[in-house]
């Protein structure tokens, strides 16, 4: 079997990935409310086969289960009780990565293919994108089971690219607040954050209406966002398409062990 073409799996009549003024269209709504949806990104088989992939996969998933602050580091109880920096949130999920995704899966039809990265690039307002060096990073298919959840974070990254593929009964929706922190400038706004953890945001969280077959991008750097736990026995299955700006960059040993218990 060899890997499927684009147009057996994109639905490239609802999404012209090579179109000037539709790539236009996706960057000023992504710069305007921080995350797109591209409904329907996925043609209907295409959504089926995958799942059937990933459950195929689903043994092979290493679980993490970790507690952090919503700025990815260990609490630090030296700050207040209240401080963002010193309160905890639980992420728990299962990864299978990238090396383990067979080489003929749709998912590496659009992972690698050159229209569809050069649309990333023009959406994002990036020169180019680049695989992860190590093995593992690049594509990850994500698996959420009843309970389980993202605590509200910030990425590391500056943009994240994601692709539903089985919704869950209920829960395990993706909520962001757009624009929380500045990491560039160095404003991580503690105050700000903290309100949020307590449950009294200034600006309410926007729910992400993320269907399965529908790929999402959001700014994950200074967009305040999270998962919320998965209700009922439908797995939420959700993989990660990961890109660098620069060529030859491998993720952290100590966020692949975290996140895969591994490292190559
Ligand atoms: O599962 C999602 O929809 C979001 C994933 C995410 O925020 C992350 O991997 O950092
Ligand atoms: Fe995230």
């Amino acid at each position: 079997m060899s890997v499927p073409s684009l147009c057996q799996v994109v639905d490239l009549d609802a999404h012209p990935l090579h179109d000037d003024g539709y790539r236009a269209q996706c960057r000023a709504t992504l710069d305007r409310d921080g995350a797109l949806v591209l409904s329907g990104f996925l043609l209907p088989a295409a959504v089926r086969q995958l799942v059937a992939e990933a459950e195929s996969l689903q043994h092979l998933a290493f679980h993490s289960e970790q507690t952090h602050t919503v700025y990815l580091e260990t609490a630090d109880q030296s700050y207040p009780q209240n401080d963002a920096r010193s309160r905890e949130v639980a992420s728990t999920k299962g990864a299978v990565t990238a090396d383990l995704v067979p080489d003929e899966s749709a998912l590496r039809t659009f992972y690698d293919d050159p229209v569809f990265r050069s649309m990333l690039c023009d959406v994002l307002g990036e020169d180019e994108l680049f695989e992860y060096a190590d093995p593992l990073s690049s594509i990850n298919v994500n698996y959420f089971l009843a309970g389980q959840e993202l605590g509200w974070h910030f990425d590391n990254s500056s943009f994240a690219v994601t692709l539903l593929v089985q919704a869950p009964g209920a829960g395990g929706t993706f909520e962001y607040i757009d624009a929380m922190r500045s990491a560039e400038r160095g404003e991580h706004n503690e105050q700000g954050v903290a309100a949020v953890l307590d449950g009294r945001p200034d600006r309410p969280p926007v729910a992400l209406d993320q269907r399965a077959g529908d790929l999402a991008l959001f700014r994950g750097r200074d967009a305040l966002h999270r998962v919320t736990p998965v209700v009922g026995d439908r797995t939420r299955i959700l993989v990660v398409l990961a890109y660098n700006t620069e060529p030859g960059l491998s993720l952290s040993e100590h966020a692949r062990m975290t996140f895969f218990g591994r490292l190559g």
